[in-house]
């Protein structure tokens, strides 16, 4: 057809937590999903900004100017897009109520679903127990968190080199440790306490970036994930179905290294 034939359209995308400023985030892979995705409306639910990490060391690569391009470009071509400002860009939180060009900055939002089901829209960190009442603890966590991805990096570098998958620590660390996943399901029981309380059929929210759809608690939770490990997003099709998309397919390195690295082995051996 023509060149943008590759481009799927969907009636929303919610995407939270792509922390610019840290050192380890996944934006090659989201520039990668918004050029290949367009949505009437985008929901930045959060933590796109990373304040806390940019105040400690200023960076600003060029790669974050082409989100910021894309994201304008597809509001000059009508996409409506929404900005819910989270813990890490709470600096934006001044600006509720107010525009930056075509992008509208809220602190919450209802969504209407093609179905007509309602959703409410928000970052989340205002109903995290640890953020709300000790921001020290919050910011320690965050360290760890930090701390934690490098790691990974290291591990990974040498996983692949190894012929081995990707793993994810604090995926792993997250699942393993039972303290997390108790503070995790209250999270969502929170927010979907709070969707109850609104009035609304559920909740759409981001925070602690694990991607999820579930009603265990009454009400639709739909978590939208993160972009500095899980490379996640939501999107709302025209027939009013959410759909979580993981976007981390599109990059074929590490196989290609892995296969040469595996012919390299069988020649040795022969
Ligand atoms: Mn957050």
């Amino acid at each position: 057809m023509n060149e943008n034939s590759d481009i799927r359209r969907v009636r929303a995308i919610f995407i939270s937590d792509v922390h610019l400023g840290m050192k380890v985030t996944q934006l090659h892979r989201l520039i990668d999903f918004l050029q290949k995705h367009d949505a009437e409306t985008i929901y930045l639910v959060g933590d796109i900004v990373d304040g806390w990490r940019l105040q400690k060391k200023w960076r600003w690569p060029d790669e974050y100017n082409e989100l910021a391009q894309i994201l304008l470009n597809k509001a000059a071509m009508g996409t409506k897009i929404i900005y819910l400002p989270g813990n890490h860009d709470e600096f934006l939180r001044d600006y509720l109520g107010t525009y930056f060009g075509e992008i509208e900055f809220v602190d919450r939002t209802i969504h209407t679903s093609a179905k007509g089901k309602t959703f409410l829209v928000i970052h989340g960190d205002q109903f995290d127990v640890v953020v709300r009442h000790a921001k020290w603890l919050a910011h320690v966590g965050d360290w760890a968190y930090n701390f934690a991805l490098r790691v990974n990096v290291i591990i990974n570098w040498v996983r692949r080199r190894m012929g081995l998958s990707y793993w994810s620590l604090s995926a792993w660390a997250k699942h393993k440790v039972k303290n997390a996943v108790s503070i995790m399901g209250r999270f969502e029981e929170a927010l979907s306490y709070e969707a109850k309380q609104s009035g609304v059929d559920g909740v759409i929210c981001g925070h602690i970036h694990h991607a999820d759809m579930h009603d265990k608690f009454g009400t639709i939770y739909i978590n939208t994930g993160d972009w500095v490990e899980s490379c996640t997003a939501i999107a709302e099709n025209f027939d009013g179905e959410f759909e979580l998309i993981t976007w981390i397919t599109t990059l074929p390195k590490p196989e290609k290294k892995k296969r040469r690295f595996l012919r390299r082995k069988k020649k040795s051996t022969k």
